[in-house]
């Protein structure tokens, strides 16, 4: 029997990528939603996340913690959806690339921007993002190089990455670049992308007529 896969999520967080990444892969998956404060804190889901935080997934035996991780390993647990370029293959580097860029420098400088934290000048060469302006430029020549990230097809990277953008325009922590919007447009359309909305947007609605 093929392993298990559970999502630990809430329908209003970064387990609503998580779950989009499901729902390319195609395989079926149980959710264990949890509340922000309560059963996110409570001991027995510390003992699968200890940051208290969600998303998290269990593939059988296995978990695995941050979104971006979790989409990465889900495209090589499922090598037979093609979200990811072979291990070894050289296309491994863009994904590898805009990934870990999206993970580290562009999740830390939107943050940053969120609490009104401009760095200054002089210390920029020991910020990894170096300042918010570079990032964005960065991310607009990667996602004006081709429809996709990594070579001519959809990848994780393309997920993940066209997600951050998609909310950070939503949140207004990225400014709306006609080429941000276009890329983010034609993800958002994916089936699976669409699908995961539904069902992430049944789950809040069903939660605000329960009072949570
Ligand atoms: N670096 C983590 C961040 C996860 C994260 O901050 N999740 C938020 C929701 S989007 C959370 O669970 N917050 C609850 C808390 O910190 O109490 C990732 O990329 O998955």
């Amino acid at each position: 029997m093929a392993d298990e896969l559970i999502l630990y999520t809430n329908p209003m967080s970064r387990g609503r990528i998580a779950r989009w990444m499901l729902e390319e892969t195609g395989q079926p998956y149980k959710m264990e939603v949890l509340d922000y404060a309560t059963t996110m804190k409570a001991p027995a889901y510390l003992a699968v996340n200890p940051m208290g935080k969600v998303p998290a997934l269990r593939h059988g035996d296995a978990v695995v913690t941050e979104t971006a991780a979790i989409c990465a390993y889900l495209a090589d647990a499922f090598p037979q959806c093609r979200l990811a370029p072979p291990p070894g293959h050289h296309l491994r580097a863009p994904y590898y690339r805009w990934l870990f860029f999206t993970a580290g420098p562009v999740e830390a400088a939107i943050s940053n921007k969120a609490l009104g934290f401009v760095v200054p000048p002089e210390r920029e060469r020991m910020m990894g993002y170096g300042n918010i302006t570079q990032v964005m430029t960065a991310l607009e020549q990667a996602v004006s190089r081709s429809d996709y990230l990594v070579g001519d097809s959809f990848t994780a990277a393309d997920l993940y990455v066209g997600s951050a953008l998609g909310f950070g325009m939503m949140f207004g922590t990225i400014e709306k670049r006609p080429v941000f919007e276009q890329y983010w447009q034609r993800l958002a359309a994916r089936p699976a992308c669409v699908r995961a909305k539904e069902l992430d947007d049944a789950l809040v609605a069903q939660q605000k007529a329960g009072g949570r």
